[in-house]
């Protein structure tokens, strides 16, 4: 059964275009409850950490210094169905094959440099949940 929490990252390429506020009007006005958030920078080792399902993948080397190379806003969202949900919200990982009005089209660079991480699966949502934010973090 579909939980109702999902987790998000603004990437660094975003916040650096000033797109924070543009990306989390969008979440508002989706329907999403932000249940936690927070502004902060990874390491290289948290965010090789955070990725390592990825490890594998031919960009992991690229996606783990882009992922340290700046601020990043984590949040956790509310909303039924939210996993399926935020995904067709943000549109797919290639900004070029994005729908239309999606926050990946609006605001997303390259495939690597795409604005927006949402989770894909309810289990992952949990796990991603965890590592940023403690239950005293959440509302
Ligand atoms: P999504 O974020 O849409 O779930 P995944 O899980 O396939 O996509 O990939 C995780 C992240 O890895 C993407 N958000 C993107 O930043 C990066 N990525 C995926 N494919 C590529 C690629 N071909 N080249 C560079 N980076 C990639």
């Amino acid at each position: 059964m579909a939980t109702n929490r999902t987790f998000t990252m603004i990437k660094p390429d975003a916040v650096k275009a000033g797109n924070i506020g543009n990306i989390l009007q969008m979440i508002n006005n989706a329907g999403f409850r932000i249940v936690a958030m927070k502004l902060t920078q990874l390491s290289p080792a948290t965010a090789g950490q955070f990725y390592a399902v990825h490890k594998e993948r031919p960009f992991y080397g690229e996606l783990v210094e882009f992922m340290s190379s700046g601020p990043i806003v984590a949040a956790i969202l509310e909303k039924d169905n939210a996993v399926a949900d935020f995904r067709t919200l943000i549109g797919a990982t290639n900004p070029s094959e994005a729908a239309e009005g999606t926050i990946r089209a609006k605001y997303a660079k390259s495939i690597g440099e795409n604005a927006v991480h949402g989770a894909d699966s309810d289990e992952n949502a949990a796990i991603e949940g965890s590592f940023h934010f403690g239950g005293v973090e959440m509302c």
